[in-house]
Parts: structure tokens; sequence; C-alpha cells
């Protein structure tokens, strides 16, 4: 029976270029996921954009001497470039606050607002915040420095969320001598009133709803919500006072000059971008109901670690005290992939400041630099951070592409290919002697179907893949074993057998490997002479006699270094 999936992947904050941690993250196994359904008949709609509101681009905005919008634009593009390079493809690339978005995401964000209002589950609330004089503005705590407020430690550069000197928390009203990194300028009290949504009320319900997960979400997430909420859940401002960012819908003269927190619109924006799409596709924006609100459509959301909470807890929130949207059936949170320095050799964490601009890790590079997307992606797959950090290794990257897709699939395909192309005149031989040993390829290539497609049910992408790769390995044990370089001089029925079945192998393979790596299967699909759709089925063997298109090289070898010194 055919289902139907909407599906997200987290909205990336448009300050910043993308890099492989994020595809690895919250992007690729989205992709996978996507592509894999689609393939099983299923329909499903894939849905991102950027995350433009917020301080961190108002900020960055303040720190470049450029608008806000200007500044989310530019990366805007820069990310959905960066997507499109390694063929990652959303149904719709929205954005919060981009032209063709902006209104009607401004919109639905108010309206949600004001249904949770309605409902009675805020509080308003006066309360006491840190001020910078000089720029007129509070401030958030991430942009506040002082001295550390636990009398054991007293470090002289504690930022005004945590402490980097003894990493406990700090309240900003507690630093001493605050100062404003925007200005500089000695932070001063100020009082502000804000909408608190009471998340305690939502307890009860948000453990019976995870709990009802506990066979199919990952351990570490569902833990970690259910320990959240053992501890309880504090109230959270969703108003802040900023300028850049969705206004606060509400008649109230306090609520003046106050936007909606970032996390309270982005997630809708998951909503107002599949709207937009509608509204594009089918000239009806409500068709977003369709996908979101009927129990017959699951949703499934992939993000990064550092997402957890709001997926979990704070969006489900929402949503129970919106109550027509559904809740999401899946969170799938990847941890973050590090680097490894090829020069020291040390694993490091991926930033704007210590990550040099020139490096491969940046997604936008690797794309200029004309390296295969596909190779990335099966990398990036490979070493998929499901439950614990891993680290991206430029060295072993290069490795694992020659080793295992050059040296196992791509030789395979490439040997057969030849092979017919040489002694077969480039068509597809007659199986009329087919024999047990081929009766066993082609099982295998129905399991290989079958357990990858479990893994990737599972969320197991890595382990998804790995079955791929095992089944190319069998191909080429089988290649080898039947010796067709042999049998075509002292039996050529069985050498064609041989080789029909190596063919039909190559046709499985273009279905295993069309949701990791889609350039490939196209690729496989054009040197078979086939127009397949990539249903994920077994396909039917190619009649005796089909012209094959021309072989090519299915992954090039990369030299070591070709991913820059620096990576
Ligand atoms: N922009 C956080 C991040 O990029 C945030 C995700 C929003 S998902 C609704 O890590
Ligand atoms: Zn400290």
């Amino acid at each position: 029976m055919s289902k139907r999936y909407l599906v997200t992947s987290g909205l990336p904050y448009s300050n910043g270029r993308l890099h492989v941690g994020h595809i690895a993250g919250a992007y690729l196994p989205a992709d996978i996921f996507v592509r894999y359904q689609r393939a099983r008949g299923h329909e499903v709609c894939f849905v991102c954009g950027s995350d433009d509101n917020g301080v961190s681009i108002e900020i960055k905005a303040l720190s470049e001497g450029r608008t806000p919008q200007e500044v989310s634009s530019h990366y805007h593009d820069s990310q959905r470039r960066s997507f499109e390079g390694l063929r990652i493809a959303f149904d719709v690339y929205g954005g919060t606050h981009q032209p063709g978005f902006v209104e009607r995401h401004e919109r639905m964000s108010q309206a949600f607002f004001l249904k949770i209002y309605e409902q009675g589950y805020f509080t308003k609330r006066s309360v006491k915040q840190l001020y910078d004089p000089r720029a007129e503005r509070f401030l958030p705590d991430s942009y506040v420095r002082g001295t550390c407020h636990h009398p054991d430690c007293g470090s002289p550069r504690a930022k005004g969320d945590q402490c980097e000197q003894c990493g406990r928390l700090i309240d900003p009203l507690l630093l001493i001598n605050p100062v404003s990194e925007i200005t500089g300028e000695r932070a001063v009290v100020r009082e502000t009133t804000h909408w608190y949504l009471r998340l305690a009320d939502f307890e009860k319900r948000l453990a019976e709803w995870l709990e009802s997960k506990r066979d199919s979400w990952r351990s570490h997430v569902l833990n970690f919500a259910l320990g959240q909420i053992k501890q309880g859940l504090p109230e959270r401002a969703m108003t802040r006072d900023i300028a850049w960012g969705i206004p606060v819908p509400l008649e109230d003269p306090e609520a003046r000059g106050k936007v909606l927190f970032v996390w309270f619109d982005a997630p809708i924006g998951y909503v107002s971008f599949t709207a937009a799409l509608c509204a594009r596709r089918d000239g009806d924006e409500n068709g977003w109901k369709r996908w979101w609100c009927d129990p017959d459509s699951e949703i499934v959301h992939f993000i990064g670690e550092d997402n957890t909470v709001f997926h979990t807890l704070i969006w489900p929130a929402m949503l129970m005290a919106e109550a027509t949207i559904s809740l999401p059936s899946a969170v799938v949170a990847n941890n973050f992939v590090n680097y490894r320095d090829p020069a020291s050799g040390e694993i490091r964490k991926i930033s704007k400041s210590t990550t040099p601009e020139q490096s491969p890790v940046w997604v936008e590079e690797y794309v200029r630099k004309g390296l295969d997307p596909d190779a990335l992606r099966y990398y990036l797959t490979a070493i998929a951070p499901e439950s614990a950090r891993s680290a991206f290794d430029p060295q072993d990257f290069v490795a694992r592409n020659n080793n295992e897709l050059v040296a196992a699939l791509g030789n395979f395909v490439n040997r057969t290919l030849a092979f017919v192309d040489r002694y077969f005149e480039r068509r597809v031989p007659d199986p009329a002697a087919a024999g047990a040993a081929e009766s066993e390829l082609r099982a295998r290539g129905v399991a290989a179907l079958e357990r990858v497609g479990a893994h990737i049910e599972g969320h197991r992408y890595r382990a998804a893949q790995d079955e791929l790769m095992a089944f190319a390995r069998d191909c080429n044990l089988y290649f080898g074993q039947r010796e067709p370089w042999r049998t075509r001089k002292d039996a050529l029925p069985q050498c064609a057998a041989t080789l029909h079945a190596c063919i039909h192998a190559v046709r499985v393979l273009a279905v295993l490997c069309a949701p990791f790596m889609p350039g490939a299967a196209q690729r496989l699909l054009h040197q078979l002479g086939v127009t397949d759709d990539l249903r994920w089925a077994l396909p039917e063997p190619l009649p005796a006699g089909h012209a094959l298109g021309e072989p090519q090289i299915l992954f090039a070898k990369l030299e070591p270094g070709c991913m820059g010194d620096v990576a």
C-alpha cells in the first residue's frame, strides 16, 4: 500500500557556508531516505529551506556592515547551490525571510502564535535582562562577556551563557563586570517583557508520546528527551527584543517592536514552505494540510544533534498546543562530524574560525574543485555519525574512494561491461546455459534489496551502504569463480550465461545505488542502454541481444592530495 511521507531536514541558519558535517547530519540521510521511499512507490514531499531570522544573522550583518536581508539571502543562495552540487534534491527550498516565502511564513507563524496564545499556554512575564546602551539593544546571553560568577573559577572572559574556562552554565545577570560583545560597552540591567510557553503543561503528554516510540527511535534521542522531562521542563520565552524576525502579533503595547523567538518560527517554516510548494504546484496553498494534518501521512524530521531538544520537546509541545498539525513519526538525530587534520593528525571541530577557507570540508569548495558528488556522498554515509561523532579524514576519503568505490563496485561493473564489449559485440549474451550459480547470484541480489531496504527503513544508513558494497564484492567473487576468460575459450554458452548474470547484477546495483549515489545509478543505466525507473525491486533480466551503451569508468581514482593539503 502506498504511504505518504513528509520529510524535513533541519533548516540551516543562513549565516555561513555548509560543511560536510551539516551534510552528514541532517541532509544526506534524509535525501537517501526520500529517494528510497520514492523508489518503493511511496508519495514523498521533501522540505527544507533557510532559517533566516534570529540574532545570529542580525549580529553577523552588524559585524559585516550589511543588512540581515543581504546576509541571509547571500548564504541562502550559497547553501542552495551546495545542496544542488551534492544532488540533495528537496521538493522545495524555502527561506523564513526570503522573497517568495517570507510573506506566507510570517502569516502562518503569527497565526500559529495567536492560536497558542488564545489557548492560554503563554505566560506574560516581565524580566531583567542585560542591555547595551550604546547599541540600544538587549543582549543575547552569548553576546556578553564578563568575569565568571563561580567563586572557584573567576575567569575574566566567561560568556553570558557558559564559562569556557570551567564549563559551567552562567547566569548572565550574575556575571561580574558584564561587557557587550557588540560594542565593548559595559552592559546594564533593564526590564523587559516576554511571552513564555509553559512547557510543563505538556510534560505528561510528551512523555507518553515519546514512550510510544521506544521500539522505533534511536535510544540516545529518546533517553535524552525523556531525561529532560524527568528534570522538569522550564518555561521558555517565545519572543525576543530584536529588530530582525517575525513581529509578535499582539495588540498589547508591550509587544511592540518584539519578534518571535527564532526557534518558534523556524519549525513552522517546514509547514509554510510546504504551503508555498502546494501553492506553486497546484495553485492551492491549503494542500499543506494533506501532508501535515492527515493521520495517514508520516512526518520525519532529520536533524543535527544540537537540535534535539527543539524537535523532540519544544516543537511537539507547540504542535500539541496548536492541535491540528500531526506530531512527527520520527526524529532522526545525527551527531557532529569533526575533521582530522592531515598535517598533525589531530581531530578538530570544523569551524569558520579555525578550518582553512579553501578546505574541501566546505561543500562549496568541494563542488568547485569538480570532485564527484557521489564520492563524497559515499564517504559521508560510510562515516555517518549515527550513534557517535565521527571524523572526516581526507586521506581516508581518498583511500575509500579508491579501495571501495573504484576497486570493488567500479571494478565489477567495468570488467563485466568491458568483457561484453570486447567478446559479445556489446550485446547482452544468451542465458540459456544458466545454472545454480546464476540463480544464486540472482537470489543474492534479492537479499541485498531486502537488507538494504530494511536498514534504510530503520535509519541505519551506514549499515545499508555496507550491504550494498557486500553485494558488489559478492558479484566480483562470482565473476572470479566463473572464470569467463577461460569459459570463453572452451565453454562459450556458459561464458554467455555468466555475463548475462553479471549484467543483471549491474542492473540490480543501479537500483541499490540510486538512493546513495544517484549519479552513479544514472551512469549505470546509461552503460546498460536502458531507461529504468529504478523502482526498488528486482529488475527484469535484459533479453539476449539487447544493445548496451558504451562502457565508461564509473568512479574516478583519486590522487592523494586531491582534497588539498589543508583539509
Ligand atoms: N537553524 C539550528 C541549526 O542550524 C537551526 C535549525 C532549525 S530547524 C527548524 O543548527
Ligand atoms: Zn568559570
